[in-house]
């Protein structure tokens, strides 16, 4: 096994960012759908663990048994997990340019088994962490090493079985379950803080037996470090709560909310563009 920690290239992985950006905007744009916002969230976190030497995987023998598991439960989110996967090398990039057509593979939401690298079928939300949950027990049995990584939005927090699932993997001393918590501080209809709030979140999950790190969720060095700083073997699962920006990376979409299930226009794409290749002027 290559030990890819030895040859991160920061900037390198930033550009690996700006693309995925720059692809999560063209396939919703052409798409006249889907959520853009909680795409942007999330993009380093996914680089952090694809590009940043986290994820043990083969690109090339997707289904291999001692991979580490990455899903998505956040589903809608699905146009950042196939930019991701084209990126690593999962499937051709054109098959990003068929998303939410009828009969494609690149549905709105992630279905296993119609595209390599997708772990789980997801998009009703609450269920990635018990899915996960599952793999790591079925590892178990198995007798395989993989560790398994669910990414969960802050306004799926909102649904108890994310708590059954939190509950459930302390109880079953799932110490090779890692959640990242893209907290952005909003869900679909706004604020988290007004629909239904989440603090104190840290303290919620300590007490649910869980080792908790927290760190910018844009801050690629970050969430590597804080990934790779958990105390293994210890019996407990691990949760890094990242510190997001709905959105991010676009100012007039990080600015409004409404952009969570709307694709922006073509002009609009433009201006997208400009600021994702050159920032805010
Ligand atoms: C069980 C379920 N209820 C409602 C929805 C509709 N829905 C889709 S995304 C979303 C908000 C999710 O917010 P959050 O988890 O914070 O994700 P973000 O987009 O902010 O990353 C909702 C309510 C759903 N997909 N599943
Ligand atoms: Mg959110």
């Amino acid at each position: 096994m290559v030990d890819t920690r030895q040859t991160i290239d920061i900037p390198n992985l930033a550009e690996k960012a700006r693309q995925l950006r720059l692809d999560i905007l063209d396939m919703t744009t052409q798409a006249g759908s889907g959520h853009p916002s909680s795409s942007f969230s999330a993009v380093e976190i996914l680089v952090a663990l694809f590009f940043g030497g986290i994820l043990r995987h083969r690109p090339g023998d997707p289904w291999w048994p001692g991979r580490d598991r990455f899903i998505m439960s956040k589903g809608h989110a699905a146009p950042l997990l196939y930019a991701v996967l084209a990126a690593a090398g999962y499937f051709p990039r054109q098959e990003l340019w068929r998303l939410r057509q009828i009969d494609s593979p690149v549905q709105g939401h992630p279905i296993q088994g119609l595209l390599p690298g997708v772990e789980a079928t997801t998009g009703s939300l609450g269920q990635g962490l018990s899915v996960g949950l599952g793999h790591v027990l079925g590892g178990r049995l198995n007798k395989l090493d993989y560790r398994v990584y669910v990414l969960i939005g802050d306004g799926e927090c909102q649904a108890g079985q994310v708590w059954e699932a939190a509950m459930a993997a302390a109880h079953f001393k799932a110490d090779r379950l890692t959640a990242i918590l893209d907290y952005n501080k909003y869900q679909e209809t706004g604020p988290i803080s007004r629909e239904m709030g989440l603090e104190p979140l840290a303290e919620k999950w300590r007490s649910f037996g869980w080792q908790v790190s927290q760190a910018d969720g844009h801050d690629i060095p970050a969430l590597i470090s804080a990934l790779r700083s958990f105390p293994q073997e210890t019996g407990r699962p691990s949760i890094l709560i990242a510190h997001t920006v709905k959105g991010k990376g676009v100012s007039f979409v990080e600015a409004d909310f409404t952009f969570h299930g709307r694709a922006l226009k073509p002009e609009q794409a433009a201006l997208a563009r400009e600021e994702i290749l050159y920032g805010t002027r």
